[in-house]
């Protein structure tokens, strides 16, 4: 695959969603890089607005873009929220790339999820999976605006030569994740659940579903710099997969997280919530191939969340 360096020192980025926890650990990697960081917050920018987004690229001319920006949640709220998930980032994602074309912007990354894939994709998860069988009920909607996002930037670079990528990111935690019980996802559920445990004595705490289904999980910096990696290195039209190799059950994710918060109850089971996918494992081997490993292991990274959740969110 032809690939050249695009340098990031000098440039002008934007990272949309620069206060989400992508795009906060997009921040966070990108001060290292001799460039200009841009950023907007929501009140100033409607990101689901195309007025709004075509003006503010026009008046900021960033030279590239991360497009981190998403409406995420857990099983829960993906089940829950079905019209919100699919209308809120199919406009995000729409508005943001078609105004990128317009400003002649040099390229853009854009952010998927493992969830794009089929329900029953044969593991580990190859990019080609893609488009192979019917999807994941749960998570259909966020599944299938994602779907369209990575087909938006073929499509543009097919007909007008956008430099426009994608990466799929397997599932994510670490520090800035949504410790809403509710609507986040499991790890950031769990630490949130297992503190409360700890703090009030209680001899238990709930999981949802069986315990059995397997995740595989992904330090958000790690993530962050495997987006810079693949700004700089990778040119080309298919999406790329970007995982961790580390797979769990989510019993065996509780433990850990019980591990790391203290806790030393018991757990217990509420079938009447989903599983969702029984298994998501990403194949991330051209990432491998081309010099990209996550460096970080569940244990110490679940170390870095916790204390986050500590400083930012426990009472
Ligand atoms: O992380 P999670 O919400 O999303 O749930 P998905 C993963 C697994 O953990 C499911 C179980 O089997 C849940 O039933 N689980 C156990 C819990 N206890 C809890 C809890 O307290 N909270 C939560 N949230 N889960 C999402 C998709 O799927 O993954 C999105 O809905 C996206 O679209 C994201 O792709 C990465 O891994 O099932």
């Amino acid at each position: 695959m032809e690939t050249t360096k695009y340098a990031l020192s000098g440039k002008k980025i934007w990272v949309a969603g620069h206060r989400g926890m992508v795009g906060a650990a997009l921040m966070r990697r990108l001060e290292k890089e001799n460039c200009t960081l841009l950023c907007a917050t929501q009140d100033e920018l409607d990101l689901r607005r195309q007025d709004q987004v075509e003006g503010w690229i026009k008046k900021n001319k960033p030279d590239c873009i991360f497009l981190a920006a998403a409406k995420v949640g857990g099983i829960w709220a993906n089940n829950t929220y079905p019209a919100a998930f699919l209308y809120d980032n199919l406009m995000m994602e729409a508005n943001i790339i078609h105004a990128a074309y317009i400003n002649k912007v040099e390229k853009l990354l854009f952010l998927g999820s493992s969830c794009i894939y089929p329900r029953m994709a044969a593991q580990p998860m190859k990019e080609e999976a893609l488009l192979s069988g019917p999807l994941e009920q749960t998570n259909e909607w966020y599944a299938l605006a994602k779907i369209a996002g990575i087909k938006m930037c073929q499509a543009y670079r097919r007909q007008y030569g956008c430099n426009f990528i994608a990466a799929m990111p397997t599932n994510l935690f670490g520090a800035g994740d949504n410790y809403d019980p509710e609507g986040g996802h499991v790890v950031a559920s769990l630490i949130q659940k297992a503190h409360k445990a700890k703090q009030s004595g209680a001899p238990s705490m709930e999981l949802w579903g069986t315990g059995s289904p397997l995740r595989e999980f992904l330090y958000v910096d790690d993530l962050a710099d495997a987006l810079v990696f693949l700004m700089e290195n990778y040119d080309g039209e298919p999406h790329i997969n970007v995982g961790s190799g580390l797979e769990y059950t989510i019993l065996q994710l509780a433990k850990t997280i019980a591990k790391t918060v203290g806790f030393e109850g018991d757990f217990l089971f509420d079938d009447s919530k989903p599983d969702g996918t029984p298994r998501k494992l990403m194949d991330s081997s051209r990432m491998h191939a081309m010099g990209w490993r996550a460096p970080t292991s569940l244990e110490d990274g679940l170390k870095v969340a916790y204390q986050w959740f500590l400083d930012h969110k426990a009472s």
